[in-house]
């Protein structure tokens, strides 16, 4: 099929030097060719424009958001994109970049279905918002946003209101949240598998249990957002915010084939790889056998 690739050469939503050279770290390293040799014709749409910032831009909307104004102009390009490569039967790829991206990726493919899920593969929940996050970094706030919570500013990027139904959102690995996470999963009856979970019950049972939502709710497109902290950092050290405990590898590529199976996801996200905090290039090549295994499957 068309892979549009999009860069997102972002880090204001993890206020982390680093994440913003992934998408040209993987081009350097084969990224196009390993999408045209698994047979799609694959398009390099470039990066995405990031507004310089200073120091002082950083608390410019208040201290619970931090660089708002900018990644707020980047998700909505960002969804405008995506949102134009699904319309023209395309399947947008989307290299981060920090997670905030998430939030615009999805608006975009958000505009396209009317009935899409979320699933969001990573070792935090993303779901905090401007009233209970505790470091103001806005990569810990797109799936609530997505959801219709937190900040209006995020909550209307792209388009005013709710992308997604929470009922149709699935949290996998997590195992980092914060109080307020917690709160807002048992209030929206959020359906999350924990790596508690995962190492109890198999990640074959998750992928089936999700499956099997996915069919009950009828749901025919599927949004895949991956961050590379889902990943046990042991294998994935590459990252800004590691934590233990994470997927094996064989997990993570169990979750996937699984997931990728269904024919129903339409559009991804790899995100929140750091390559100034890999080990060697660990987690780099592992991205391009993320990617490589991906678009296989696609
Ligand atoms: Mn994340």
């Amino acid at each position: 099929m068309k892979v549009n690739v999009i860069g997102v050469p972002l880090n204001l939503g993890c206020d982390r030097l680093g994440v913003e050279r992934a998408p040209n770290h993987l081009r350097e390293r084969g990224l196009m060719q390993l999408i045209r040799k698994n047979g799609h014709r694959a398009f390099d749409l470039g990066n995405l424009y990031v507004p310089p910032v200073s120091e002082a831009d950083k608390f410019a909307r208040g201290k619970s958001m931090k660089y708002l104004d900018a990644i707020v102009e980047v998700n909505n390009n960002l969804a405008e994109l995506v949102y134009d490569t699904l319309r023209g039967g395309a399947f947008p790829l989307v290299i981060g970049g920090d997670h905030s991206l998430g939030l615009g990726s999805a608006s975009g493919v958000g505009k396209c279905f009317d009935d899409f899920g979320i699933i969001w593969l990573d070792a935090h929940g993303d779901i905090n918002t401007d009233a209970t996050s505790p470091s103001g970094n806005v990569h810990g706030m797109p799936l609530s946003a997505l959801m219709g919570m937190g900040s209006e500013e995020l909550v209307n990027v792209y388009a005013p209101g709710n992308k997604v139904n929470p009922q149709n959102v699935f949290l996998v690995g997590t195992r980092s949240l914060d109080e307020g996470e917690k709160a807002l999963i048992e209030r929206e009856h959020l359906s999350v598998y924990t790596m508690e979970t995962i190492h109890l019950k198999g990640i074959g049972f998750v992928a089936d249990d999700i499956k099997r939502k996915l069919r009950e709710r009828k749901i025919r497109n599927v949004h895949f957002s991956i961050d590379v902290d889902s990943i046990d950092p042991r294998f994935a050290p590459g990252t800004g915010t590691r934590v233990a405990e994470g997927l094996m590898p064989d997990e993570f590529n169990d979750f996937v084939d699984h997931i990728l199976s269904t024919n129903l996801v339409k559009s991804l996200d790899l995100v929140e790889l750091n390559p100034e905090l890999d080990n060697g290039e660990q987690t780099t090549k592992l991205c391009l056998e993320i990617i490589d295994r991906i678009t296989a499957r696609i």
